[in-house]
């Protein structure tokens, strides 16, 4: 075992022969774009493809991922600490996993087997999820698998699933963009996160349809918009409910598609009533006449589209606010026919294959449910268990991470780095430092591994083959273009190799295409059918779209054409009443801050920060201020700005600009240590999705002691300690 190489176990040829050019895909956000890899004398090299998603296009992350595969800190062999306080030192696989067994062991003999818990993430393939959320029920035998997924699309995710009876982040394909006559764009900045797909939004211009952005900001994306709605943060569902008032009062509705496919209208109806447009403005600084114009330019088309994201889900209503725009769409009679509907931008690699297949805490493959008892039946015989020894549901991402030290003693992390991306990342560093055995797997000494007990050193995307299923839907095959380095393992691996140690005897393997294989056979039957799926399809249909019951079946583009996928086929509205971020603005603490994302760099930055290119663009932290407000707190451009909240300080250099409201500062989140956005921001979460409030939070706001660059490292975060 320990001379294994990950090369040594991958049943997948890689799909070239000399030196042949590799199709695959970006390995970062959900839009999975198409690209080329192939082996020049400098090294690999990215071309952009023409695949139906992004259609020749890549942004600078795509252009420059090839840099990540030559990163020269990239990990190559475990890593183990002897006692806490001590360095990382390199140690073979053999001891870094039997280490990680007599952790596991002891803990769950002392406190039981939900005490040690596994923390997944929306950039593993479809492959690495599926079997993430077996090892866990089946190998470690506890309930506490969450993955950070809740900290992104979750919010989107509950909202379709209480008014459709599902989620797919879109239930269009992007080609539907371009013949919608006005879309909504709530809290999304794709310019930036997606740039690629505004080919689709310039293309729905040129033929004449309206945008709409609603941001706090005046985006790349909002000055494309034909209106920009530049509301409060945290005020989403008062805009839905104005909205939906002047569509009510200015008889927008589509009655009959309400009376055919719907339930529930009238509770919503009662409440739109009360939000008439000054009280709309009054809550979210939108003027009221703009309020109307929106309602009409969305009600007025034969086709309308809202879409949301990360602006209007991070929040502690999340689930509220998407429900109060799908209420609007369905009073419009915008769903469920083409060229219309709600859609939520999913934004990780694989954020909507990770939380089909079961590394949910509630969640089984296929979108079942862990407290069904038919749905623990299906899967439990295709994993060889019996159905009682499969655990309940376990606590949530926030609420895992919160019980580190109590509830939880042992954690598994697997493509995330939590102590960057979770809220309040002070308690999630007292957290992780409470824990009795902390395990990260990745291909760098993220922050979060720096902080670990074992450190297992992970392949890269072009070096092991997987699928993803991309924002639309679409199950993708990302190719292997390379063999991996001498050291490194694939996470399947490591699953299977710590299943076997645990005395495991259900079936770990190894291969992506038999570990697919089995997910086909563990989704059929269930909301995110794959049955009929197979590399083969994928490589000759450009992907192909769940639901996919079986090998005759085209796959399905559209979904809702016919009926919602509700047990009477009707969608459901869902009352909600405006109730605001969990904490306001006071004396004491007088802004807003909402945080979010940059062009150049992808989430904690734990990869792109190691790209020469993106930190050259964008070498660290700063918060964006309007003129007027740093005017009149003595901050001028480039100085040094201290924010503080609730939950603790940070001091960055100031980013003056017209295009934020006056009472919003806005931090990216693409940095860690000293810097770090998520020192400040708020775990409050929703009730429903378990999002936590990454969007709206109080702060106060102050010109900083410190000097520009003399007294604050640039890029945050403590130096390597690798001995
Ligand atoms: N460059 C880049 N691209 C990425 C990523 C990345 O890290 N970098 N990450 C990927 C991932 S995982 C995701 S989830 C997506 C996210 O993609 P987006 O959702 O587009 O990204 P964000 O910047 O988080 O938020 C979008 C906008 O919400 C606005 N906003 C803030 N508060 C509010 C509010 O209360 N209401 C409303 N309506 N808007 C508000 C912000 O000003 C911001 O412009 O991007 C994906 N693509
Ligand atoms: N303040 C604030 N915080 C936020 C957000 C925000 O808008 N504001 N957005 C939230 C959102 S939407 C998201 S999605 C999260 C993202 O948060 P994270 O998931 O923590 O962000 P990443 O930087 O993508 O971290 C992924 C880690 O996994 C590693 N990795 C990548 N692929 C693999 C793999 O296949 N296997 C293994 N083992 N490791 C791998 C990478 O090297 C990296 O260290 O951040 C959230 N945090
Ligand atoms: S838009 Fe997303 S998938 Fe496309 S190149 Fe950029 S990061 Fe990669
Ligand atoms: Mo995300």
């Amino acid at each position: 075992m320990a001379t294994l190489t990950a090369a040594d176990t991958i049943d997948d040829r890689p799909a070239r022969s000399g030196a042949q050019a590799v199709q695959t895909h970006c390995p970062y956000c959900a839009l999975q774009c198409g690209m080329t890899l192939d082996e020049t004398e400098q090294g690999w090299r990215v071309s952009a493809r023409d695949f139906p998603t992004n259609k020749g296009g890549l942004c600078r992350k795509g252009w420059s991922a090839a840099s990540l595969l030559s990163a020269p800190d990239r990990l190559t062999t475990p890593l183990v600490r002897d006692r806490r306080g001590m360095q990382l030192r390199p140690a073979s696989w053999d001891e870094a996993l039997d280490r990680i067994k007599h952790g596991i062991l002891a803990i769950q003999r002392q406190h039981g087997d939900d005490a040690v818990g596994v923390f997944g993430g929306g950039g593993l393939t479809n492959e690495k999820a599926y079997l993430l959320g077996k090892f866990a029920r089946v190998a470690l035998g506890t309930a506490n698998i969450d993955y950070n997924g809740r900290f992104c699309m979750a919010s989107g995710a509950a909202g379709s699933q209480r008014a459709f009876g599902v989620d797919r982040g879109l239930p269009f394909p992007l080609s539907d963009i371009p013949l919608a006559g006005a879309i909504l764009l709530q809290g999304g900045n794709p310019a930036e996160t997606m740039p690629p797909i505004m080919q689709y939004f310039e293309a729905q211009r040129e033929q004449g349809g309206k945008l709409i952005v609603a941001d706090p900001r005046r985006t790349a994306t909002a000055r494309m918009a034909q209106l920009h709605l530049q509301l409060t943060p945290g005020t989403d569902a008062a805009l839905a409910n104005g909205l939906l008032h002047v569509a009510m009062r200015d008889r927008l509705v589509d009655t009959e598609f309400v009376a055919a496919r719907t339930t529930g209208f009238a509770a919503v109806q009662r409440i739109c009533k009360s939000y008439w447009p000054d009280r709309v403005e009054r809550i979210t600084g939108v003027p009221a006449p703009l309020v109307e114009r929106a309602a009409h330019m969305l009600g007025e088309v034969s086709s309308a589209m809202v879409l949301t994201a990360r602006g209007a889900e991070q929040q502690s209503h999340g689930t509220d606010n998407v429900s109060a725009f799908i209420n609007l769409v369905l009073a419009l009679g915008q769903a469920g026919r083409p060229h219309a509907g709600y859609g939520c931008l999913t934004g990780q690699g694989n954020g909507q294959g990770g939380r089909e297949h079961g590394q949910k805490a509630d969640q089984l493959p296929g979108y079942r449910k862990i407290d069904n008892p038919r749905h623990r039946a299906e899967v439990a015989s295709v994993w060889g268990v019996d159905p009682d020894s499969l655990p309940r549901p376990g606590l949530s991402a926030c609420e895992l991470l919160g019980a580190m030290g109590t509830g939880i003693r042992g954690l598994i992390v697997m493509a995330c780095n939590v102590l960057a991306s979770a809220p309040d990342a002070e308690q999630v560093s007292t957290g992780l430092g409470r824990l009795d055995l902390l395990v990260v797997a990745d291909m760098f000494l993220s922050e979060t591994a720096q902080r670990a007990d074992v450190v297992l050193p992970i392949t890269q995307w072009a070096e092991e083959d997987g699928t993803m299923t991309n924002l639309e839907g679409r199950v993708l095959h990302r190719r292997r273009a390379m063999d991996p380095p001498e050291g490194v393992w694939t996470d399947l691996q490591v699953m299977q190799a710590l299943a076997g140690r645990l005395g495991c005897s259900a079936r770990f393997d190894t291969g992506s295409r038999q570990v697919f294989a089995e997910l086909r056979r563990a989704s059929a039957g269930g909301a995110a059918d794959y049955a009929g799926i197979s590399y083969d399809r994928i490589d000759a249909e450009d992907g192909v779209f769940w639901p996919c019951p079986d090998e005759s079946h085209p796959g399905t583009p559209r979904l809702f054409l016919d009926r919602f996928a509700t047990e009477d086929g009707r969608a459901r509205f869902h009352p909600v009443e405006y109730r605001g971020a969990a904490e306001t603005p006071d004396r004491d603490f007088p802004y807003v801050l909402t945080t979010g994302r940059l062009l150049s760099h992808y989430q904690t930055g734990a990869q792109t920060r190691r790209v020469a290119e993106l930190a050259e663009a964008e070498p660290g932290a700063f918060v964006e201020l309007h003129v007027d407000t740093a005017r009149g707190l003595g901050i001028g451009r480039g100085d040094m700005v201290r924010l503080t909240t609730r939950r603790g300080s940070i001091d960055v250099p100031a980013r003056v600009t017209r295009d934020i409201r006056m009472d919003t500062v806005f931090v990216p989140f693409h940095w860690a240590g000293r810097v770090s956005a998520n020192l400040l921001t708020n775990a409050a979460l929703d009730p429903v999705s378990r999002i936590p409030e990454f969007k709206a939070c109080a702060v106060h706001v102050q010109r900083s002691p410190l000097r520009a660059s003399a007294d604050v490292p640039r890029h945050g975060g403590p130096k390597q300690d690798v001995a």
